[in-house]
C-alpha cells in the first residue's frame, strides 16, 4: 500500500510540475519575448552597476534566437531536449554612448555587455520622437515664423525625418529633423508641409540645435486632402452588393503557441520590432515519401529604403530607412478586424520594450486566415482523348496567409506572407497611404519650366519622386542546410542547320562557387534556384526551389552618393551569402545614420564560398515611385512580390491528390445574362 501511495503521488508530482512548467516556460525556442521577459531583461540591466545612468533608454529588447545547431538539435530529438537557454538582446542608450546587452533569462545575469563605438544608431523610440516634436511648440524663433505665415500653433502638427548621412566625419550626433505641418482644416497633414523652416533637434541633449526660417512658402489649401468616409460629401462613387466570406466548419489551420500548421504546411510565426513578421522552420509534407521536408528556416524583411529624388537643400537628406530607423515591426498597427483581414482571419498580439523596459502589446498586430477569391490552382479540359466526351478537372486555389500592416509616417505597408498549398511561398507588400507633399507655388504645369522632381498632384503641392525599395532575408534550408545556388541562364543558340529552325534557347546551368558569383542583376533571363545537391527526385533532378522575382527596381543613384553607400544592398536585386547568424540587416544594425560599413555589399564583397554550403538567399525588390494624381489625397494599394516555387522539389504536382469536391460551398444565385 505504502509503495503504491508514493508511487501515485510521485507522478501526480511530477504532473503538476509539468503544468507549472507548461504555462511559465515556452513552447519553442523562437517564441517571442513574453511581457514577463521583457521586464526581467529590463529589470536584470537596471540594477546591473554598469548600466544605472539616469539617462538609460531601452531601444530595442527581444529574443536573442539560439544558434541555429541548438534549435535544429531541439526539433531532431522531437522537442523533448530541455530547451536552449532564452536569452534576451537588449540595445540601450546611456550618457550619449550606444550599449549591446545579452541577458541570460535562464540564469537571470548578463552574458555579456560592451559599448558599440562605429557608426550609426540603434532604432528611434517612439518616446524620444514624441519628445523632439513637443520642441518647436516653445521656441519662440518657431512660433514668430508661423505668425508670420498667419498660421496658428494649435493647427500644426509635427512628424520626426532622419537626417541621414552625407560625409560628415567622426562621430556624428543623433540629430532628428522635425517639420511642421498644417493640419487646420484636414488631417492629411502629410500634403501641408509648412516649408522653409528648418529645425533639427539633438535626441540626447533633446533640443533644438540649429533653426532657421528660410522664408515663406505657400501651404497648400486643405480643399480636396480629405479622405475619411464621415467627412466626405456625396456623391459617392457606385456602389456594389454585400459579399460575405464563411467557413461554416471553421478554419483548417491550427496554432499551437506561436506554430501553425495548415494543410501540409508547417512553421512558426513571430512579430520582431525591427522586421515585422518572422517565419521560421517553414515544412511541407510530401505525400510521395511520407514525409515533412524543410523548405526556410527563416524568413523576414530585412530593411526598407525610400530615397527621394528632390537634391534640393530641404529635401535631400530624406533616404529614410523604414526597418533600421523606425522599426518596421515596431511601427506596425492594430490590424481593423472585418476591413484590414477577412471575417474569418485570427489575431495575435505582440510586445515591445518601451524606453523604459515596460512590454508594451501592440493588440491584434497579426492576422491569419484562409484565402479564397474563387481562383484556380490547376485545372484541364481535354475536349481530344475520346471522340465523344469532354472531361474537366478543376481544384480551387485555397491558401494561408499572415498578415501585418506597418505604418511609417506616411505610408502604409501591408505585407503578406502566403503559403500555397502546391508549395509555393509568395511574399507581396501592397503600399497605400499618403505621399510627402511638397509646397510650391506653382498651380498648374503650364506655370512650370524647371525640373520640379515630382509631379503636380494639386495645386501649390508637388509630390516628389521616389524609391521603395524592400531587401528580404530567406534562408532557405531545401530539404536540409546544405545548399547551393543554381543559375539556369535562358540562351539563345543557334541550330546546326539540320532541320527548317534556325534558333532556340535553352537553359545553361551555373552553379554560384561564391558569392560574388551570385550577385544577379535581373537583366538577363534566367531561372534561380537554391538546390540541395544531396537529395535528387527519383528521376534524377535537384531537389531545389526557384526565386520567381517581385518588380525588379535597381538604384538610380550614383555609387559615391551617400545614401547610396548606405544602402549598397540595393546594388543587386540577388545575393547569396553563407549563413552567419549575425549578418541579417541589409543596411546594417545601426542604419540611423549609418556610413555604410556595415552593409549586404560589404559582407558579400568577402567572397566567401557557398558552394553546398548553408546559404542565405537575399532579394531586394521594389519601385520607382513618380507619383500621379490618383495617388492624391491617399493612394489606392499598388503592390510588389515574389514567389518560392518548388522546383524538382517534389516528384510530381504536390496537389495531384487534391480531392475534386473542394472547399467551396456552392449556395450562391447565379447571374444568369439576359
Ligand atoms: C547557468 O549557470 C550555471 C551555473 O553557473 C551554469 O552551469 C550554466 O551553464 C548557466 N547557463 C546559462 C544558460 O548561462
Ligand atoms: C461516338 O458517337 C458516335 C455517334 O453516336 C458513335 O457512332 C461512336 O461509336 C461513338 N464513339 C465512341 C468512342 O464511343
Ligand atoms: C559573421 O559576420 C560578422 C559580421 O559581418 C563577421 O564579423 C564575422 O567574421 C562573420 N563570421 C564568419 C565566420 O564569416
Ligand atoms: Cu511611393
Amino acid at each position: 500500500m505504502a509503495s503504491i501511495f508514493v508511487a501515485l503521488s510521485s507522478s501526480l508530482i511530477l504532473l503538476v510540475a509539468f503544468l507549472v512548467s507548461a504555462q511559465l516556460s515556452h513552447s519553442h525556442p523562437l517564441d517571442s519575448l513574453t511581457p514577463d521577459e521583457i521586464k526581467q531583461a529590463s529589470a536584470i540591466i537596471k540594477s546591473s552597476n554598469v548600466l544605472s545612468s539616469k539617462t538609460l533608454a531601452f531601444h530595442q529588447i527581444s529574443l536573442h534566437e539560439p544558434s541555429k545547431d541548438a534549435v535544429l538539435s531541439w526539433l531532431e530529438n522531437s522537442k523533448i531536449e530541455p530547451l536552449p537557454p532564452r536569452e534576451a538582446f537588449a540595445i540601450a542608450r546611456a550618457d550619449a554612448e550606444t550599449h549591446e546587452i545579452l541577458v541570460s533569462l535562464t540564469n537571470k545575469t548578463i552574458l555579456s555587455q560592451r559599448i558599440y563605438t562605429g557608426a550609426g544608431f540603434p532604432i528611434l523610440t517612439g518616446d524620444e520622437m514624441k519628445a523632439a516634436n513637443a520642441l518647436p511648440r516653445k521656441h519662440k524663433p518657431f512660433l514668430d515664423s508661423i505668425k508670420r505665415r498667419g498660421v496658428e500653433i494649435d493647427d500644426v502638427a509635427f512628424s520626426t525625418f532622419t537626417a541621414g548621412w552625407f560625409g560628415e566625419e567622426g562621430k556624428n550626433r543623433r540629430t532628428i529633423r522635425v517639420l511642421a505641418f498644417h493640419r487646420g482644416g484636414s488631417i492629411n497633414i502629410h500634403v501641408r508641409p509648412i516649408e522653409g523652416i528648418i529645425i533639427v533637434v539633438d535626441l540626447d541633449k533633446m533640443e533644438i540645435v540649429h533653426y532657421s526660417d528660410e522664408g515663406e512658402v505657400v501651404v497648400p489649401k486643405a480643399e480636396g486632402t480629405e479622405y475619411r468616409g464621415s467627412r466626405l460629401k456625396p456623391p459617392f462613387v457606385a456602389s456594389v452588393k454585400p459579399i460575405t466570406i464563411v467557413q461554416p466548419h471553421g478554419h483548417s489551420f491550427r496554432v499551437s503557441g506561436q506554430e501553425i500548421s495548415w494543410a501540409d504546411w508547417s512553421f512558426h510565426l513571430r512579430h520582431d520590432v525591427r522586421a515585422g513578421i518572422v517565419i521560421s522552420l517553414a515544412s511541407i509534407f510530401d505525400i510521395n515519401r511520407g514525409l515533412s521536408r524543410r523548405v526556410l528556416y527563416k524568413g523576414h524583411l530585412s530593411e526598407l529604403f525610400v530615397p527621394y529624388m528632390d537634391p534640393t537643400n530641404e529635401w535631400y537628406y530624406r533616404t529614410f530607412f523604414d526597418a533600421g530607423e523606425f522599426g518596421f515591426g515596431l511601427s506596425a498597427v492594430s490590424l481593423q478586424r472585418t476591413v484590414d483581414c477577412p471575417p474569418n482571419a485570427v489575431f495575435m498580439d505582440a510586445y515591445y520594450a518601451d524606453q523604459d523596459g515596460n512590454p508594451v502589446q501592440i493588440p491584434d498586430v497579426l492576422c491569419v486566415f484562409e484565402r479564397y477569391a474563387g481562383d484556380v490552382a490547376w485545372r484541364h479540359t481535354e475536349v481530344e482523348a475520346s471522340e465523344n466526351e469532354t472531361y474537366v478537372e478543376v481544384r480551387p486555389e485555397v491558401s494561408l496567409v499572415v498578415r501585418m500592416i506597418t505604418t511609417v509616417g506616411n505610408y502604409d505597408n501591408i505585407v503578406d506572407w502566403e503559403l500555397k498549398r502546391s508549395g509555393s511561398i509568395k511574399v507581396q507588400v501592397a503600399l497605400s497611404g499618403m505621399l510627402e507633399g511638397k509646397a510650391t507655388s506653382y498651380t498648374h504645369t503650364d506655370q512650370i519650366e524647371e525640373d520640379i522632381y515630382g509631379t503636380l498632384v494639386a495645386e501649390n503641392t508637388i509630390a516628389p519622386n521616389h524609391d521603395h525599395f524592400l531587401a528580404f532575408y530567406l534562408d532557405l534550408d531545401i530539404d536540409g542546410r546544405q545548399n547551393s545556388f543554381v543559375k539556369h541562364k535562358i540562351t539563345k543558340k543557334r541550330t546546326d542547320g539540320s532541320t527548317p529552325r534556325k534558333s532556340y534557347w535553352t537553359a545553361v546551368k551555373e552553379v554560384a562557387k561564391t558569392e560574388m558569383a551570385a550577385r544577379v542583376n535581373l537583366n538577363q533571363p534566367a531561372d534561380l534556384v537554391i538546390v540541395n545537391p544531396q537529395k535528387k527526385t527519383k528521376v534524377g533532378n535537384l531537389a531545389g526551389y526557384r526565386l520567381i522575382p517581385g518588380s525588379p527596381a535597381s538604384s538610380l543613384l550614383s555609387d559615391d552618393d551617400y545614401p547610396q553607400i548606405r544602402a549598397a544592398f540595393t546594388n543587386y536585386q540577388v545575393w547569396v551569402t553563407p549563413y552567419n547568424q549575425s549578418e541579417q540587416w541589409a543596411g546594417g544594425l545601426y542604419a540611423e545614420h549609418s556610413h555604410g560599413d556595415d552593409t549586404l555589399y560589404l559582407w558579400s564583397n568577402r567572397d566567401r564560398d557557398i558552394e553546398n554550403k548553408d546559404i542565405v538567399l537575399w532579394h531586394v525588390l521594389g519601385l520607382h515611385h513618380i507619383p500621379s494624381q490618383e495617388d492624391y489625397p491617399v493612394m489606392p494599394t499598388i503592390s510588389v512580390g515574389f514567389e518560392l516555387r518548388p522546383t524538382n522539389f517534389f516528384d510530381n504536382n504536390a496537389i495531384l491528390k487534391m480531392k475534386p469536391e473542394g472547399p467551396v460551398i456552392l449556395n450562391c444565385t447565379s447571374i444568369t445574362t439576359p
